[in-house]
């Protein structure tokens, strides 16, 4: 069994940020579980355009709020504590951050390995590691 404290993970490599998003790695590939598993917070009124091509991805809120734009089709939907939005379909979308900073918690298939970048049109590059 692993026990996994987000404390423990703040200011290690575990930890991914830019000014206006922070993402906190609590399992990776290398962890074994077929999937990975993030906590990312979204800063309040900030805008994000991603496109994992290679994984799919859930996401669920537990704090603060915002919106997702579908890129494929325009639909905005309000992202809220208890909002779940699972990118099923690799669909490429702008995140939105709100009045507060949106807390998200987020499981990735195939797990991320931690040394993706994003590419010039915001995903990750698929991963040909072995760990
Ligand atoms: C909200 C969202 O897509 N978070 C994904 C995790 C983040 N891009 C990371 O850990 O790199």
């Amino acid at each position: 069994m692993k026990i996994v404290k987000v404390q423990d993970i703040i200011g290690t490599e575990r930890e991914v940020s830019d000014k206006q998003w922070t993402s906190r790695r609590l399992l990776l590939k290398k962890d074994g579980m077929g999937f990975s598993f993030h906590e990312t917070i979204i800063k309040a009124g900030s805008e994000h355009t991603f496109w994992y091509k290679h994984h799919l991805e859930a996401v669920y809120c537990v704090a603060g709020n915002g919106r997702i734009k579908d890129l494929a089709t325009g639909e905005v939907h309000e992202i809220t504590d208890g909002t779940l939005y699972a990118l099923d379909n690799h669909d490429k979308h702008t995140l939105y951050g709100g009045t507060e900073d949106m807390r998200l918690i987020c499981a990735f298939n195939p797990p991320v390995t931690g040394q993706e970048v994003h590419d010039e049109d915001g995903a990750y590059l698929a991963d040909t590691s072995d760990n």
